[in-house]
């Protein structure tokens, strides 16, 4: 937690110029290359992105919910997939040790996420298992008769982000396959030397290059069996549903971040661009698109926040995360769109940079939770609410 607003504004101003001054002038090499450069990551990790919410006992920043989204707004300045990389230690790959995690697990592993030492990577998602996450088939069956105590985890998990980079997996698997749903699945954390884990070939994205996915494959792969998350079997179900509550916020704000400079662009476009003798911005339609899209993204932003510190508040953030995931992601695509119009044919040239932007925001209604999942389960709590 920052104590003061001095160095909370400091910290804010710090990120925003790295990103203009560092990572906005490297977007598009990133994008052709599908590579981010050595020295931008060390950047990265001088900065302290790599442990931004991670506990400050650990050698974090130890950002509130609230400090956090203001961050990610900066970090959308500029293409998402800078963020993507830091994103998991922070998020979905390191927060399932921070929430249930053993006091050993924490000591061992968040320090060296905080550092970028590690990439930590979150395998929930399996080729028959997406949105129904709960079905998921990968096993890890406990082995006590060696040399040790060891789960045996064989499976796969598919699009798994940062999979390539990542010195650590934290990855649900079914402790009890007897048990269909939810109740025999298990967190563990998997380090990538493991014996039996390969991964596949990375995936090939519409978007977010710079940014890498693949399957993550467990062949009589042996996982201590001092790296359950939380020394508990049956668990793990409900640790990856409170890092998604988390991670759901953040994608919230990262829309919210690319909205607000895709609008900057689109805008610095219509001042500049003359159509009929005058800029283009001076057209009651371009300015019909310039202000709808300005009042959703204050919208978006106002959500976010709220969501953000109600988490802080230490409230259930269920809902509220997956109304501003929902809100904040289609808003996002609109406001691509919105800017791609007001670009016109030069909006689909890549040397503009607005087209890349169009694709890469498309992932956002797709991933940690598909729109309709959102929807789901908005209703289903309202429903439960009411019900009392
Ligand atoms: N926090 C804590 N616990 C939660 C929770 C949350 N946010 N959401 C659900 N749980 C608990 C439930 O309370 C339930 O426990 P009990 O049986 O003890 O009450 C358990 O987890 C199972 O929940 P539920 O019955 O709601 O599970 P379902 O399979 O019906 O549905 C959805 C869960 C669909 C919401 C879940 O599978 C989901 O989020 N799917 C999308 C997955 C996703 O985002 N994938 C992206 C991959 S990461 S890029």
């Amino acid at each position: 937690m920052i104590r003061d607003q001095e160095t909370l504004n400091l910290l804010l101003d710090t990120i925003s110029r790295f990103v203009r001054e560092r990572l906005v002038p490297n977007e598009a090499r990133v994008a052709e290359t599908d590579r981010i450069p050595d020295e931008l990551v060390s950047e990265m990790k001088a900065l302290g992105l790599f442990g931004l919410s991670i506990p400050e006992e650990h050698g974090g920043m130890g950002l509130t919910m609230e400090e956090e989204v203001l961050a990610t707004f900066e970090i959308g300045h500029t293409s998402p997939c800078f963020r993507s990389l830091f994103a998991t230690n922070n998020g979905i790959g390191g927060q399932g040790i921070v929430i249930d995690g053993t006091p050993e697990q924490k000591a061992h592993y968040l320090p060296k996420l905080v550092t970028g030492e590690l990439i930590g990577s979150f395998a929930l998602t399996e080729p028959d298992s997406g949105s129904d996450a709960a079905s998921l088939r990968t096993t890890a069956i406990r082995d006590t008769s060696g040399d040790g105590d060891f789960y045996v985890l064989n499976g796969t998990k598919r699009y798994i982000t940062n999979a390539p980079e990542a010195g650590i997996f934290t990855v649900m698997a079914r402790t009890d396959p007897a048990k269909k749903g939810a109740d025999g699945i298990s967190a563990f954390i998997v380090e990538r030397g493991a014996p039996g884990l390969s991964l596949g070939q990375p995936d090939e994205k519409m978007g977010h290059k710079g940014s890498h996915t693949c399957d993550v494959i467990f062949e009589d792969c042996r996982v201590p069996a001092a790296n359950l998350i939380g020394a508990t079997e049956g668990i793990g179900f409900k640790t990856a549903m409170k890092v998604l509550d988390k991670g759901r916020i953040n994608i919230a704000a990262i829309s919210v971040g690319v909205a607000e400079r895709m609008l900057e662009d689109a805008l610095r476009y219509a001042c500049e661009r003359k159509q009929f003798g005058k800029p283009i911005a001076e057209f009651q339609l371009i300015q019909a698109m310039l202000a709808d899209s300005k009042a959703e993204i204050y919208a978006a932003r106002c959500m976010v926040l709220d969501a953000a510190r109600r988490r802080d508040q230490g409230l259930d953030v269920g809902t509220e995360a997956s109304c501003a995931k929902m809100f904040a992601s289609e808003m996002c695509g609109r406001v691509a769109d919105r800017a791609v119009q007001i670009f016109g044919g030069a909006g689909y040239l890549s040397e503009y940079g607005i087209e890349r932007f169009y694709r890469d925001v498309r992932l956002f209604r797709l991933f940690e939770g598909t729109t309709q999942i959102q929807q789901l389960v908005i209703a289903r709590n309202m429903i439960r609410n009411h019900a009392g």
